[in-house]
């Protein structure tokens, strides 16, 4: 003990802490305005009546509210005191990340323009600051549509300075900071085994002195426990204005304690410049280090540490309701932490570079990473965006270069989507050689840049990517695949894939994307493909995950997506969100994160009741007879026993890490308790859910607390977010009950119940998005007496525009006029009624009767048909 105490005693007064790097946020009280006035970068402006924001920050709570929202131009100021002290030293100024492109100015002066928002750069302040006085450091951000990457995406461009902005001094001699955005040291392991590891440091070190300086580097590599096992070092004469270039390969290193997700065990390397005159340290920095190896091969999938394993992870994008991209480093640290805590090992980062912090976690937590560059469903053919491409790559690789947990390196994603839809066939080849011949650059320079990485680019189901050659050209390709949701049937996944793997048995294959939306607020019994029940979506993960798990020539997959997300141009059932997570936008997990969870956690046991997301239930009750409403559990348990109210309801065994109950439901709350044991340990979980009975018969008794709500034209029950009120599924008219006669569910493209098109005037969009056409009439056996009869319209018989990202061929491409009266009982009630016309399309319009039944006639609400077709979209009935 006294020994250590003495050598780190040592240590400082060897190596004196007087001048070392300082490292510091200037995150808050900037100005911003979107009134770019005149001379907005110069000191005299005044900019006191600007808005006073910190940072991250991102302009675009407008963009969950309109598909158009501001895409343009806004300006930061930040005014600030450089002291006097700073003088002997040089200033620096790192920008993680702002959204697009940048223009820095200085005092008035400009420094530089960043292109491309995902990646971070770095000015060198020094020759512009006024030492001793204030400052202004004015940021001119553009987040239009620009000749750069991404040209288009399913995701939204939020605009803002969103990560992060520091301020870095160090001495005149110091670490370089002026290499795309990186810290300047570059760490590879050349050689690793279980047995034997070397390392290789190479870095810059640069003097801004008008004297020449001696200096030595000193890289110390400390192992896990925080020892140093290897010092290297170098003395190097840095001339005034130098920079120069050191590289030092470690001597062997035995046994290295290896990096894996598991158990991700982080060496780091110390970088310390030190002044030979005096043996003051002049500058300082850390880097992670992890020893692992990996491979991926065509026909046994990946291997890791010499091992076989199956990559199982996540693709995530940046964004959080209702802050766009301005998120705090530690809600990053969060979404990495919920993915491990679901047992994933890997992770898409998509689809362009994030957060250093994620990185950090990745390393610290085990997530195997695949970080890209946002080259997204199409490219320009201008030499100025495969210059943007290029830089950013090289940025991309640079910033994170040192990380244990990245291994792949990605550039595209479906870059052939929008040409294929969008760009006239005769320019459509020039588009495909131009993709080709980036893709080609881009490899080059991650191969040259880091020969110990893999490189992958993802695709859409297309075969344009084989016959261009595209999937040639990197070590691994991703496949993102959507059957069951944009294509007709879960099973085509599996031939799709084996298909693949038979064509290209030495493609080495990743199933980049795969998932399906799903709305809390809708659930049905018999879930289809493209209705946004929870239900489908988890169907659509209890068959994919199975098949990715066996088949071994899939290297690993990411799901698509792990949390909801902003995409302003989407409309569906949460219009500008994209609703694939697994968890929500307020990162509370869906039920289906828990099917992940059971399926792969083996360390700790997992049983969940699979019912948060439907904790309200309703369904049509015969008599006094119980309601049948399954319930899921997911669990890694063999066997679970399920209670309702103290009740056994039977043991079940676990299949595919789920079992289902047949619940006989009462009206009323039921607590239910499931239990298990895994490995000789006990687990529980407990949960209410409520249950409103509804007759399938009315009668003078039961009419009377009733308000019965009908989901028209849909499988799905609809539960309001606002009123809490559930719609019911769709059913036909049975003597005696309830329900339509005549007509269709109404179909926007073949697979694609009802409209996904956004509707106006409502928040309850999937409630007016189905819609049951060429109805006859609705109709209620009810008693006599005075109603209240709501019936919900939307007219979407409109040609709408090509939705690109929906991934389908076929659009909503009709249009037709619709004319027809309601009448009620035999009294014509509306004539000709004309709702497109009336109301506009995609609108919601609610119209309310008061209505009297007499005797035992009944209530029936027909739709003769003027033109076109009668159409409802909901209906509720309530006895006053
Ligand atoms: C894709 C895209 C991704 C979309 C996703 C979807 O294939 O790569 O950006 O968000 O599909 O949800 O449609
Ligand atoms: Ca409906």
């Amino acid at each position: 003990m006294r020994k250590i105490l003495f050598i780190s005693i040592l240590l400082c007064s060897i190596f004196s802490v007087a001048a070392q790097r300082n490292l510091q946020t200037i995150n808050n009280a900037w100005k911003f305005s979107k009134e770019n006035p005149n001379n907005a970068e110069s000191n005299t402006l005044d900019d006191k009546y600007w808005e006073t924001v910190n940072i991250p920050h991102c302009w675009n709570a407008d963009a969950y509210v309109s598909k158009f929202y501001y895409r343009g131009t806004a300006w930061y100021r930040k005014h600030f005191i450089a002291s006097k002290d700073l003088m002997q030293k040089q200033v620096f100024i790192k920008f993680e990340g702002i959204n697009v492109t940048a223009e820095v100015y200085l005092n008035g002066r400009f420094v530089t323009k960043h292109e491309g928002g995902y990646t971070a750069f770095t000015i060198d302040a020094t020759p512009f600051l006024a030492f001793g006085e204030e400052n202004l450091l004015a940021v001119k951000v553009d987040n239009s549509l620009q000749d750069l990457p991404p040209l288009s995406g399913d995701f939204t461009m939020f605009g803002g300075i969103y990560r992060d902005v520091w301020m870095i001094t160090v001495p005149k001699q110091h670490i370089e900071l002026l290499n795309a955005g990186s810290s300047g040291i570059f760490i590879q392991t050349p050689k690793v085994s279980a047995e034997s590891a070397e390392v290789l440091i190479k870095g810059d070190i640069k003097n801004d002195a008008g004297t020449s300086s001696q200096v030595k580097v000193v890289n110390q590599i400390i192992n896990p426990e925080g020892k140093i096992i290897q010092t290297l070092e170098k003395s190097l004469n840095l001339k005034s204005g130098e920079k120069t270039s050191f590289e030092l390969a470690s001597k062997e290193i035995t046994r290295p304690v290896l990096w894996s997700p598991e158990s991700p065990q982080l060496y780091q390397v110390k970088t310390t410049m030190i002044d030979t005159k005096n043996n003051q340290i002049l500058d300082e920095i850390s880097n992670p280090l992890g020893f692992r190896w990996f491979k991926f091969t065509g026909s046994d999938g990946f291997y890791f540490n010499g091992k076989p394993m199956k990559l199982i992870g996540i693709c995530r994008h940046q964004d959080q309701k209702p802050l766009g991209n301005a998120l705090s480093d530690e809600m990053h640290r969060r979404d990495m932490q919920l993915a491990k805590e679901m047992g994933a090992n890997f992770i898409r980062i998509s689809h362009y570079p994030q957060d250093d912090a994620i990185l950090e976690q990745c390393d610290k937590l085990g997530l195997i990473a695949w970080e890209e560059i946002p080259i997204v469903n199409t490219v320009n053919l201008s030499d100025h965006f495969q210059q943007v491409c290029k830089t950013n790559v090289l940025e991309m690789v640079r910033q994170h270069y040192n990380h244990p947990s990245i291994i792949m390196w990605g550039y595209m994603n479906e870059s052939a989507l929008v040409t294929v839809r969008s760009i006239p066939e005769k320019d459509r080849q020039a588009v495909y050689d131009k993709t080709k011949e980036i893709a080609e650059n881009l490899e080059k320079i991650i191969k040259i840049e880091d020969p110990g990485r893999a490189s992958t680019i993802a695709f859409h189901n297309s075969q344009i990517y084989n016959q261009t050659g595209l999937s040639s050209i990197t070590d691994v390709i991703g496949w993102n695949l959507y059957q069951g949701w944009y294509e007709a049937n879960l099973e085509g996944f599996d031939k799709f894939i084996r298909k693949e793997n038979e064509k290209h048995p030495n493609h080495s294959l990743i199933i980049s994307e795969y998932g399906a939306g799903s709305d809390k607020r809708l659930h049905s019994l018999q879930p289809v493909p493209f209705d946004f029940s929870i239900e489908h979506q988890q169907t659509y993960h209890e068959h994919y995950l199975p098949v990715i798990a066996r088949e071994k020539y899939i290297s690993g997959s990411t799901v698509w997506n792990f949390v909801d997300f902003g995409s302003a141009s989407r409309d569906e059932s949460m219009p500008m969100i994209n609703n694939k997570g697994l968890l929500y936008t307020d990162r509370t997990p869906k039920d289906v994160y828990f099917y992940y969870k059971a399926f792969l956690r083996k360390d700790v046991p997992v049983l969940h009741i699979a019912s948060r997301d439907w904790d309200v239930r309703s369904g049509v009750q015969n008599g006094n007879n119980p309601v049948i409403s399954p319930l899921k559990i997911y669990s890694n348990c063999p066997e679970v026993e399920l209670f309702a109210d103290g009740k056994s309801l039977g043991k079940k065994k676990i299949q595919n890490f789920t079992a289902v109950w047949n619940v006989p439901f009462a009206q009323g709350k039921t607590f239910f308790h499931a239990k298990g044991k895994y490995v000789g340990k006990q687990t529980e979980d407990g949960m209410n859910i409520s249950f409103e009975a509804i007759p399938a018969k009315l009668n003078a008794t039961n009419i009377k607390s009733l308000e019965l709500a009908v989901n028209v034209g849909s499988n799905c029950a609809f539960t309001s977010e606002e009123s809490n009120k559930t719609w019911l599924p769709d059913q036909a008219y049975t003597s005696g009950g309830w329900g339509y006669t005549g007509g269709d569910i109404f179909y926007a493209s073949k697979g694609r119940i009802g409209s996904q098109i956004k509707i106006g005037g409502t928040t309850d969009n999937p409630l007016y998005q189905t819609l049951r056409k060429d109805i006859t009439s609705y109709r209620f056996d009810v008693p006599e007496g005075i109603y209240e009869l709501e019936l919900l319209f939307a007219d979407v018989f409109s040609k709408t525009g090509k939705v690109v990202y929906n991934l389908t061929e076929e659009d909503q491409s009709f249009e037709k006029e619709n004319i027809f009266d309601i009448v009620i009982n035999k009294n014509v009630e509306v004539k000709d009624l004309n709702i497109s016309r009336e109301f506009g399309h995609f609108f919601a319009v609610k119209k309310r009767f008061i209505v009297e039944v007499k005797g035992n006639e009944n209530l029936s609400i027909e739709f003769p048909v003027k033109k076109g077709s009668a159409f409802l979209n909901g209906i509720k009935l309530r006895k006053l």
